[in-house]
């Protein structure tokens, strides 16, 4: 087996994302019937904009890591089937994402231009078409996950609780919650506590939700789950470490979107702990992600690779 310095993330990722987007492009077919037309094109720019795609990559890859650790076939069907549903199943994650940018870019927030290296939706569809396109992703994502998990043949108790981690991830005790927290912390310098608190709902809540989803899509056992939890929790945090560095030390052309944290008055952990302990403190978190996975008995190079990823990436 090969570790994670031999793991080639690159041609994983690359591969990752055709899968994702084209599971994607099934989930906006799906959506285009009941979408109103005025809406339409802010939808498939929030959602099909080239982005990382990291959510629905960490749910797969937690998946497989789970499932091939099982001693059943669920990872590896002849005919793929079990594949394309874990994809259709993971883009939920993407929906909620996508809206979560599109709302997080309209003037009553962050009032971005720019993001994944294009004008913002609203910048060309108007902020009506945003707001609403934004806001239709929401209940399609729970739908979207519910379809999913009954294609991939999961329990109704097992699809059922998929939707509750979603729900709970990106609502008022996850990512709305965090928003919350963040725009209402504009302006005023927020305790250590305070940033790490926000930053675990906002951010570290869906990325969580995208392993702990993998891990009860592949029939994980109970013990196994809280691991994935663990890492996710460490790697959400280490994720905006690392956003926080970026958006102090890198530029638009690189970024695909403009830096903003300063303009904003927002505390950032660049702000609180210079870029060197900021570094620091993201590679710890990586580090105790990775153990959480060990002492599991989660053993997968995937996994691994994409902690490292988390903090070495450059947008
Ligand atoms: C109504 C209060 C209220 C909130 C609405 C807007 C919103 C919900 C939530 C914002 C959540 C948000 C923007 C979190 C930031 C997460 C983050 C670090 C995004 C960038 O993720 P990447 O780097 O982006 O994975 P790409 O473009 O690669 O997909």
């Amino acid at each position: 087996m090969s570790g994670p310095q031999e793991f080639d993330l690159g041609g994983y990722l690359r591969e990752e994302r055709v899968h994702v987007d084209r599971s994607l492009r099934r989930a906006l077919d799906w959506l285009r019937p009941e979408l109103p037309e005025a809406v339409a094109g802010a939808v498939e720019q929030g959602v099909l904009a080239q982005g990382k795609r990291l959510r629905p990559i960490c749910c797969v890859t937690a998946f497989r890591a789970c499932a091939e650790g099982s001693g059943d076939s669920v990872g590896e069907s002849a005919d793929n089937s079990v594949g394309t549903a874990i994809h259709d199943l993971a883009v939920s994650l993407e929906l909620i994402h996508a809206y979560s940018l599109m709302h997080d870019d309209l003037p009553c927030m962050d009032d971005a231009p720019l993001r994944r290296g294009r004008p913002t939706p609203h910048t060309i569809w108007g902020e009506g078409a945003t707001l609403v396109g934004g806001a239709v992703l929401i209940p399609a994502a729970g739908l979207h996950l519910r379809q999913a998990a009954s294609a991939m043949g999961l329990s109704d108790a097992v699809s059922r609780e998929a939707v509750r981690v979603l729900a709970r991830a990106a609502g008022a005790g996850g990512m709305v919650g965090g928003q919350g927290l963040d725009l209402l912390g504009e302006g005023r310098a927020l305790a250590r506590s305070e940033l790490d608190g926000l930053h675990r709902l906002k951010t570290g809540a869906l990325l969580t939700a995208a392993f702990v989803l993998g891990g009860l899509a592949a029939g994980a056992p109970p013990y196994r789950v809280e691991a994935l939890t663990r890492y996710g929790e460490e790697l959400g945090l280490a994720f905006q470490i690392a956003d926080d560095i970026l958006d102090a030390t890198s530029d638009s052309a690189t970024l695909g979107k403009a830096p903003s944290d300063t303009n904003l008055g927002k505390s950032t952990y660049v702000g609180l702990l210079g870029v060197d302990e900021a570094r620091w403190e993201a590679d710890r978190r990586v580090g105790d992600a990775v153990t959480a996975l060990s002492q599991a008995g989660i053993v997968s190079p995937a996994l691994s690779a994409l902690a490292r990823y988390v903090v070495e990436r450059d947008r």
